[in-house]
């Protein structure tokens, strides 16, 4: 056995069972993910090279002897720089090999990895092993051959599901792809060699996955236009779903080379699409937001082996669910029994329609209501590493709360707060420990939003902050790490979006219009369904915390309060901003309110007028962009794109704009920054007091600078 190594690639000779052949493994070995960045293009094709020259090398095995096969092509080589040889190069000199070449797939392997794997002669796994194309979620499309080859293997229904959905989907599932799939990562390496004697014994035919022929008969066109109908709604707004079925098309209707061509011109439409640059954006925003300064390596980390929560509400039952979820021990506090087992009854319930629609066995549901018990004394707190209250959003209350916990919890229990709101701060002063107390805020339905805001105080303690970003994780949860202010970063910055769409209806704008345009924008909903959704009486409730601060121009929620006024609570109560018939939520528009809207118009002398699709965008993006650039001059968030990771997944901001921030980098923050200071100069006393744009946007914009370069 010889070995030489390069530094993406190792290289090692290996013999088969019986001694009779030559295998030539190459080790893919760039961590973290394996991407297949130049050096590893480099090394691949220097070995193969190497491999295929060498007289004694019968067979050659492409792998990786870390965790994964291959993540894909390194997303971070997407913004340019010399980057020969490019991936189809590296393919072409693999399916070329006169000799065989096995791809042994001992781990996930997803985008240009399955590539890699698509182009190698024969493929081998084991069962459970997740292979995917998921370059749709990054805007682009398999740009490797991957839409063009794996119709070939896996069918073109199979393959089309892949392309456009990115799902993974585990190798016993793709039988046309394996050749051999195993059942254990144990016995992979040797059933992969015994194959590689087999390959030769059958006298080692190179099976090029380019000649593979489709079955027409199994793609008719109305598959396509099928998928396209069924696709509508999930891929609105998005560019390059329809473009990984233009590929998939061209798989079926042109000969294999030529539907490379058009594959690889479908892969740079949408690599210089906006909404590529936005997912790619979205894509290490996600990870980055893990990567917090107010810790290090060496700051220790706190065991959560059970928890407490308090409040068994809709609120404090969902959170539970989170913890049972990931095999975590909930005790739940109530006051009353009474309150106890309705809420424990109500997690039940839940459970049990998951079950209802085989997401759960019967079994998990009961393992997991296991795991949760009620008590209505504090004092079974006692022994819980984490605490986190859902109680009314009241600051005497929580107070109270933490102050009996303080009393009970064992040194080193983190205390955590759910508020949306409320000074974390002064929360933790009832405690003789706020260096332990955090706050944790779920967004609602908290089982199934994967956002957590993670607050720190000015005392948290680094520990705790670390302790607190690391459980995020075991519940499943994006965590973002930001500072204490009214709202925090996700609820601060909507009040602008709130804010100007009452205004604007007072404005004489229409709510169905004003919902429509920032429907169209991408949102799941415009602002009036939403607050019509949640209940008009939250918006009220938070706005009269917030009086002292709004008293100086309350006219943008007159309107709004007199609704609430006239018992126009919204979706529960029939009627709201819109109207509702029972059991249904389409909302109906309805002209009383815009004849209410008039008359509150003319009291207050605010004229109205045609409002326009672009200035519903910018009075209601805008201010939200605004408030960021304030967020992030106060520091209360680190970076950017922390916001826009809060944005997409608590707000459901869509992803292909990359989030608030990555927006208004993309249309350029000098176009925000003018149409910020126009509204500020046209619109009067509301403009001069909503439109002042905050001085780091007037700084970047001055100096052409994106939030992307602080
Ligand atoms: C493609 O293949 C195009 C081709 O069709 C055509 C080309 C011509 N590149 O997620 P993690 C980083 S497009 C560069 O926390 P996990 C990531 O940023 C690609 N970097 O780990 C993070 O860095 P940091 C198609 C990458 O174990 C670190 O690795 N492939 C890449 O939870 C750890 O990542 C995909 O879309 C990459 N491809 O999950 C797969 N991938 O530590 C994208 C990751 O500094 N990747 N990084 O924050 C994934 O889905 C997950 O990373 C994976 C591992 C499941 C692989």
């Amino acid at each position: 056995m010889s070995q030489v190594e390069t530094q993406a690639v190792g290289y090692e000779l290996i013999e088969t069972p019986s001694a009779n052949n030559k295998v030539a493994a190459l080790w893919m070995q760039n961590p973290p993910v394996n991407a297949l960045s130049k050096s590893v293009r480099v090394g691949l094709i220097e070995h193969l090279n190497a491999a295929i020259a060498d007289e004694s090398v019968d067979v050659i095995v492409i792998s990786s002897k870390q965790n994964l096969f291959s993540g894909g092509a390194d997303i971070s080589e997407f913004s340019g720089g010399d980057l020969e040889p490019n991936l189809p190069v590296v393919l072409d000199v693999i399916e070329n090999s006169p000799k065989p070449v096995v791809a042994v797939l001992n781990g996930p392997a997803f985008g240009g990895g399955l590539e890699v794997a698509l182009s190698c002669h024969y493929r081998v796994t084991f069962a459970s092993n997740k292979v995917g194309l998921p370059e749709v979620n990054l805007g682009i499309l398999p740009g490797a051959g991957g839409t063009q080859r794996l119709p070939r293997l896996a069918g073109v229904q199979q393959a089309l599901d892949m392309i456009v959905s990115g799902r993974p989907v585990a190798a016993k599932k793709l039988p046309g792809v394996f050749d051999v799939v195993v059942d254990s990562p144990e016995t992979l390496l040797s059933s992969a060699l015994a194959f590689c004697e087999k390959v030769v014994a059958e006298g080692s035919k190179v099976r090029k996955t380019c000649d593979v022929q489709i079955d027409v008969s199994t793609a008719p066109k109305e598959l396509f236009a099928q998928y396209r109908k069924g696709l509508a709604t999930q891929a609105r707004g998005f560019f390059a779903p329809e473009r990984c079925i233009q590929a998939v098309e061209a798989s079926v209707e042109l000969p294999f080379a030529e539907g490379l061509v058009r594959e690889g011109e479908l892969f740079m439409e949408c690599m210089r699409s906006k909404e590529a640059r936005a997912q790619q954006h979205f894509f290490f925003a996600e990870r980055a937001a893990s990567h917090v300064k107010d810790f290090d390596k060496e700051t220790p980390v706190r065991d959560i082996k059970t928890v407490g929560i308090i409040g068994a509400g809709t609120m404090g039952g969902g959170i539970a669910m989170n913890f049972a979820n990931a095999g975590i021990p909930v005790i739940m506090l109530e006051l009353k029994q009474e309150a106890l087992d309705k809420g424990l009854a109500l997690i039940r319930k839940n459970y049990e329609n998951s079950a209802k629609k085989g997401k759960l066995t019967a079994e998990q549901v009961e393992d997991r209501m296991a795991l949760l018990t009620g008590s209505t004394e504090y004092a079974a707190l006692s022994d819980v590493d984490l605490v986190i209250e859902a109680v009314f959003e009241k600051m005497s209350v929580k107070q109270e709360v933490f102050k009996a916990l303080d009393a009970v919890c064992k040194p080193g229990a983190i205390l955590a707060s759910n508020t949306s709101t409320l000074d974390i701060d002064e929360i933790g002063e009832a405690t003789k420990r706020p260096e332990d107390v955090i706050g944790l805020h779920f967004f609602s339905p908290a089982n199934v939003m994967k956002l957590l805001e993670v607050v720190k105080t000015s005392k948290t303690s680094p520990e705790v902050i670390k302790t607190a970003m690391k459980m995020a994780k075991k519940i499943n949860k994006v965590a973002v790490l930001v500072g204490v202010c009214f709202g925090f970063v996700g609820n601060r910055m909507i009040e602008g979006y709130g804010r100007e769409a009452n205004r604007m209806m007072l404005e004489g704008g229409t709510p169905e219009h004003i919902d429509k345009v920032i429907y169209d924008f991408g949102l799941p909903m415009g602002p009036f369904t939403m607050g019509d959704m949640a209940g008009q009486d939250i918006g009220a409730f938070v706005r009269e915390s917030r009086r002292e601060f709004i008293k100086h121009d309350p006219t943008y929620c007159i309107l709004a309060d007199k609704l609430v006024e006239q018992g126009r609570v919204g979706l529960k109560a029939g009627k709201g901003v819109y109207l509702y018939e029972a059991g249904n939520r389409k909302p109906i528009p309805d002209p009383s309110v815009l004849e209410l809207a008039k008359q509150v118009a003319a009291d207050l002398g605010v004229a109205q007028r045609d409002i326009s699709d672009q200035e519903i965008i910018e009075r209601i993006i805008f201010p939200m962009i605004n408030e960021g650039a304030l967020i992030l001059e106060e520091g209360i968030a680190a970076k950017s794109s922390d916001i826009d990771v809060i944005y997409v997944y608590g707000y459901g901001f869509p992803v292909y704009r990359g989030g608030p921030m990555q927006y208004a980098d993309e249309i350029g923050l000098k176009t925000v920054y003018d149409a910020m200071c126009k509204y500020r100069d046209e619109l009067g006393e509301h403009g001069k007091n909503w439109f002042e744009p905050a001085p780091l946007l007037k700084k970047l914009a001055e100096q052409g600078k994106r939030f992307a370069d602080l």
